[in-house]
């Protein structure tokens, strides 16, 4: 009989309907987390240079104020514009063209330079959750804002210009390809369950406590059963919640412990400022109903086995299936044994 800890499967995302690969036979070894000595972090607290800095001038011009808290700003070279024309010029079905309209915001979560999530405490990520709630109110409330995608690009190696600590809100029309795939899969299994996808799940990986690696009253962390990424995790609100405006305090408090808990866990597992993408996927604001969704926030961190060794979705991922070797479960197992308290407050 098929053993998940030993043989090579397939596993199903019912989230966005596609299959992913294991190869756990490759990872039988025992966990050899290599931890390499990565350079001290010496940031300042204050970087003259830094465009996202309080006071700071940015390119094009526009200076920061003294800000003291969060601080969110247009981007200055935005991917989408506000006022570009929406038509679809060609008729011809093989070569279709639409024009999107969007916005896009840059958000400091501290005016401090040498921060991240994972050295701030609770009670400076709650300001920052608040923030994004504000922004998914303001964007969504313009009637060319269908979608609005909050996010956090981190670390040099996903791309990130600046440690400075910020997000992204990229705004859009329509729907965003991941957000078109989950509205599929969570409106056909409320249609057939009369409850939410997520927490049909939750209410499974509960009972079986093999993938949760953090939950408090409001907020399950565990690395889903069919995740690509070594470290993959979800963040699923325990109350079917369909965005992040609709948290109440008690569940942005309780977000904001979920979001310390997982960045010091990531950080601690190579002693290392631990890269990734997150960002939340929350109910469209094109005006419909969206009683099926259930908010959650996905992180896809690339590390694999050590500070520097990345896992890249190459060849075979590439033209047929993403795959991985060490199963969700041996990563949910790292990842809960790890101490809260992050590695450089050890001593
Ligand atoms: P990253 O989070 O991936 O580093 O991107 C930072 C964003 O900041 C990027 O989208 C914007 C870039 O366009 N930016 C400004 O808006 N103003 C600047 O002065 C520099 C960068
Ligand atoms: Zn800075």
């Amino acid at each position: 009989m098929l053993n998940l800890d030993e043989h090579p499967h397939r596993r199903y995302n019912p989230l966005t309907n596609e299959w992913i690969l294991v190869s756990p036979h490759r990872a039988r070894r025992p966990w050899q987390g290599q931890v390499e000595d990565t350079p001290p972090d010496t940031r300042p607290a204050y970087d003259p240079t830094c465009y996202l800095c309080p006071g700071n001038e940015r390119a094009g011009g526009k200076v920061n104020p003294a800000y003291s808290g969060t601080f969110v700003f247009d981007n200055d070279f935005p991917a989408l514009l506000a006022d570009t024309p929406t038509d679809e010029p060609d008729d011809h079905p093989l070569f279709r063209a639409q024009g999107e309209r969007g916005i896009c915001r840059v958000i400091c979560f501290s005016p401090r330079h040498d921060l991240t999530l994972a050295h701030m405490a609770p009670g400076d990520i709650r300001p920052v959750i608040d923030t994004w709630a504000e922004q998914t109110l303001d964007l969504g409330s313009r009637d060319f804002i269908g979608y609005v995608q909050v996010f956090e690009n981190k670390g040099a190696m996903m791309g990130c210009s600046n440690p400075h600590p910020h997000g992204q809100i990229w705004s859009t029309t329509r729907m965003p390809r991941e957000i078109d795939k989950e509205i599929i899969a969570q409106r056909d299994y409320f249609k057939a369950h009369g409850i939410t996808l997520l927490a049909d799940y939750l209410a499974e990986e509960q009972r079986r406590a093999e993938r949760i690696l953090y939950a408090n009253e409001h907020w399950t962390v565990l690395v889903p059963f069919w995740a690509i990424w070594p470290f993959e995790t979800l963040l699923v609100s325990n109350r079917p919640a369909q965005s992040i405006p609709d948290l109440d305090e008690a569940e942005r408090d309780a977000l904001a412990n979920a979001l310390h808990q997982v960045t010091v866990r990531y950080d601690n597992l190579f002693r290392t400022s631990f890269p990734y993408s997150m960002g939340f996927h929350q109910q469209p604001t094109d005006g419909a109903d969206y009683p099926y969704w259930h908010l959650h926030a996905h992180f896809y961190p690339p590390l694999l086995r050590s500070a520097t060794v990345k896992k890249h979705m190459v060849g075979y991922e590439m033209l047929g299936t993403p795959q991985r070797d060490i199963t969700a479960e041996q990563a949910a197992a790292h990842l809960r044994s790890l101490s809260d308290r992050h590695y450089t407050r050890e001593n």
